[in-house]
């Protein structure tokens, strides 16, 4: 995938890592005459391989439209402008509305795409440069449930507790809620032998291709209603408890909490399961028992219960990753080699950027910004008063809805989103991010959120910069510079320094990410995630750390990280692991009069998130060039619809338009649209943005709707992606 000759300032061949998912696939980057070329590197989670989105990602360096000088709205429009004009006209207007309406008008909306510098200077950023204690993320919309019930039951959260390699040593694997055929191809190399011993179990109201694969090899597709996968657990807890297949030693030395667990799925009977979610009886019974019989109990060859985004984004997600994790405890799975629980982390930094302080309750290190102790060690870190650190701010979706509302923020510095087209109920966000007195976008693309902003700041982008990401396993990365960055755009640490500067912030700015990292090593010192014994030199030597990786004396030996945590105990008060019970509630929104059916969302294989990225490269765009509306046949007989038929989605929100694709792999009950796309097919201008209550994750996979047949009058669409238009 040649692309313009890189720049003559950095090597010819390059070690890094895809710019893309948390699989993190290891690449090299080479500068050849015809351009930058990439090939995958061997390595435990790609093991060689890479999807579509990786081979194709060269691309990304050269897209026409790439910004490369910062944007400020005059008149109406976005003008090319200097750096310093730029930086000057922020710093003005955020001291000016900070002066006005305090520190916590201003707020920052960051990403699971940064690397861990930046995510960490973003956090001290907010923190003690702006003084709000509005700072949130879009891991909020991917792990925040999946997070919130490891913390409770488990005491720690780090996605794969294990490396993900220890999966094809698994006689059976529960999939709940995950596509990874589509949106992590190279890892279905490690559930190979899984599959083929009729040992992957996939839960999917989709027969998804990753379903496909494990009836297809003998394993188990079960397929219930959207929003009831708590119920299917809650029902396999049932018969493992009746059959007597717990582990029962394990579960005496290592965990509390069984007889409220016993207690409660004791009323999950599998017929009132199969009523609730439409997965038969027998069904049940053979996926709890292929998993039983796995178990190191039984004598089997260990499993694994992973979850996805299909149960997590979920108003009940933390509770159904809760029941999860206790049907793996009651098999004595969790804190094993070769079995044990993780929830599979999305974002390419997904998993660091939730530890170095871009969460509104978290400083980094995964300290608790409400804990006086981490106050305290982080404030000494930052070189301020732990009285001056802000407090606990809004989580995501409530951040977003406050934005220009009396007494909410007037600001908002964006930082690796694209919220108009990921954020649910996305018209409504839409509105709120005009009311704004000021919106900062960073971004390298134009997107549908820089299109509304009044300063657009250029920054460089993965094979443009050094950093660090951490991996879905808890491994930290290397990410490298392959080519220097366009003239004209900077490095986001740049900007941050050139920020705080001119808002007189205390502390240090510094631009080089190898003494960020070296920084934000000591402020996660004694933390959960300790990164104090790791460096950007060691992992150069090629070590494989995992975190925790706490520094260790000057002459002793340097700690080798931690591939597989709860080995000998889990980090909760009395080292044990926390059975709790959890009850089945059902989805905030359900089919009912004038919105029969559920809508649930997710990914294609050729684009990532917002698309943003992906959608300019012609490959992917033209391998999938729109959105769609996936549904049963019978459904669309019954709705008058034809293969390729343009049809609309609504509800009370708003109203979606794309056309029909009919799969017999899609519930009856169900439609799917993926959720990329800009435009009339922007499903997220109809998903609930209903919360959690324990994780205040948004419930993206489930919404009702109405699917009529398009009537004569199209709607109007929203527009290219580019273009600088009025907000
Ligand atoms: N191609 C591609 N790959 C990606 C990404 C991307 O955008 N594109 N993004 C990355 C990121 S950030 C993330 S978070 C991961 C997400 O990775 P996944 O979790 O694998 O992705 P999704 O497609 O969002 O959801 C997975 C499945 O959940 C199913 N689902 C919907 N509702 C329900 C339900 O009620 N119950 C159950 N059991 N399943 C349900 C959907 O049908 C879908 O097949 O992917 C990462 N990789
Ligand atoms: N309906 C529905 N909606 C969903 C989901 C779903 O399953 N269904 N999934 C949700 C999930 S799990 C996620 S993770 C979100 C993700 O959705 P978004 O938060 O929109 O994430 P991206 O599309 O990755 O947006 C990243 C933007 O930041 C830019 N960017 C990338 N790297 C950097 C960087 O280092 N610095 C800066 N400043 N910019 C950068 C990209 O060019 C892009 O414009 O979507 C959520 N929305
Ligand atoms: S699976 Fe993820 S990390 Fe690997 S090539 Fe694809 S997008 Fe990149
Ligand atoms: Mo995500």
């Amino acid at each position: 995938m040649p692309t313009d000759p890189g720049r003559p300032s950095v090597p010819a061949a390059t070690s890094t890592h895809c710019p893309y998912c948390a699989l993190q696939c290891a690449q090299t980057l080479t500068r050849t005459d015809a351009g930058v070329a990439v090939a995958p590197r061997d390595f435990p989670t790609n093991r060689g391989g890479m999807c579509q989105k990786g081979w194709t990602s060269p691309t990304l360096l050269d897209v026409p439209d790439r910004i490369t000088s910062p944007l400020l709205r005059r008149g109406g429009e976005l003008v090319e402008v200097g750096w310093d004009e730029a930086l000057d006209v922020v710093a003005d207007r955020l001291r000016t509305i900070r002066a006005e309406s305090g520190p916590d008008a201003v707020a920052v909306f960051g990403g699971g795409g940064l690397t861990n510098e930046k995510a960490y200077q973003l956090g001290k950023f907010a923190r003690i440069a702006l003084g709000t204690a509005n700072i949130d993320y879009n891991g909020r919309f991917c792990m925040s449930s999946a997070a919130a019930a490891a913390n409770r039951s488990l005491g720690m959260d780090r996605g794969l507790p294990f490396p993900l390699e220890d999966l094809r040593g698994a006689q059976a694997v529960l999939l709940l809620g995950s596509n990874l055929a589509e949106t992590m191809p190279p890892s279905l190399g490690h559930l190979a032998d899984v599959r083929a011993g009729g040992g992957l179990v996939v839960v999917d109201p989709r027969r998804s291709p990753t379903a496909a694969l494990a009836a297809d090899g003998g394993g188990l597709h079960l397929q219930p209603v959207p929003g009831t996968d708590l119920a299917v657990l809650l029902g396999l807890a049932h018969l493992v408890l009746r059959d007597r297949r717990t582990d029962t030693g394990y579960l005496a030395d290592r965990t509390t909490g069984l007889d409220a667990v016993r207690d409660c799925v004791g009323a999950w009977w599998p017929e009132r399961v199969e009523q609730v979610s439409g997965v038969p009886v027998r069904t049940l019974e053979r996926a709890a028992a292929l998993l039983a019989d796995a178990s190191p109990i039984a004598g089997g060859r260990g499993a694994y219960v992973l979850t996805g985004r299909g149960v997590e984004q979920s108003s009940q997600g933390t509770d159904t990753v809760t029941a999860a994790i206790n049907l793996a405890l009651l098999l004595g799975l969790v804190g094993r080699r070769g079995s044990g629980f993780g929830a599979l982390t999305g974002q390419g930094n997904g998993q660091g950027g939730r530890e170095h302080g871009q969460k509104a309750d978290q400083l980094p290190g995964y300290r608790m910004v409400d804990d006086p102790a981490a106050r305290a060690h982080v404030a000494a870190v930052w070189g301020v008063d732990p009285d001056d650190l802000p407090g606990k701010g809004l989580p995501a979706v409530q951040l977003l809805r406050s934005l220009g509302t009396p007494g909410g923020p007037r600001a908002l510095l964006v930082h690796g989103s694209n919220l108009r087209i990921s954020a649910p109920d996305a018209d409504s966000v839409t509105r709120r991010l005009r009311s704004l007195d000021l919106l900062v976008v960073c971004d390298f693309v134009p997107s549908e959120t820089t299109r509304l902003a009044d300063v657009v700041l250029p920054v460089t982008q993965w094979a443009e910069e050094e950093g660090t990401m951490t991996s879905l396993e808890g491994r930290v990365l290397r990410r490298r510079r392959a080519v220097d960055p366009p003239p004209g755009v900077r490095s986001e640490l740049e900007v941050l320094r050139g920020l705080a500067l001119r808002l007189d912030a205390p502390g240090t700015w510094s631009t080089e990410p190898a003494e960020v990292f070296a920084e934000l090593a000591r402020a996660s010192a004694g933390g959960k995630a300790d990164y104090s014994g790791i460096s950007h030199r060691r992992l150069d030597t090629g070590e494989a750390l995992f975190w925790p990786c706490p520094a260790t004396a000057d002459d002793q030996p340097a700690h080798p990280g931690t591939p597989r945590l709860f080995l000998d105990r889990f980090p909760t008060a009395d080292g044990r692991a926390r059975l709790l019970p959890v009850e089945h509630r059902g989805p905030a929104e359900r089919p009912g009069p004038g919105r029969p059916l559920h809508l649930v969302t997710g990914r294609v294989l050729q684009h990532y998130q917002s698309g943003a990225q992906t959608r300019r490269v012609p490959e992917l765009a033209a391998a999938s060039p729109e959105a769609f509306v996936e549904l049963h046949p019978v459904t669309a007989d019954r709705l008058g619809l034809v293969e390729g038929a343009w049809v609309r989605l609504r509800n009370d929100r708003g109203e979606v338009r794309a056309r029909a694709r009919l799969s017999t792999d899609v519930r009856t009950d169900t439609v799917f649209v993926p959720f990329h796309f800009p435009g009339a097919g922007r499903i997220n201008r109809i998903t609930n943005d209903a919360v959690d209550p324990v994780s205040q994750m948004p419930e993206f996979k489930n919404c009702s709707v109405d699917v009529v047949a398009e009537p004569a009058e199209p709607l109007a669409a929203t527009g290219p992606a580019a273009g600088r238009r009025t907000r």
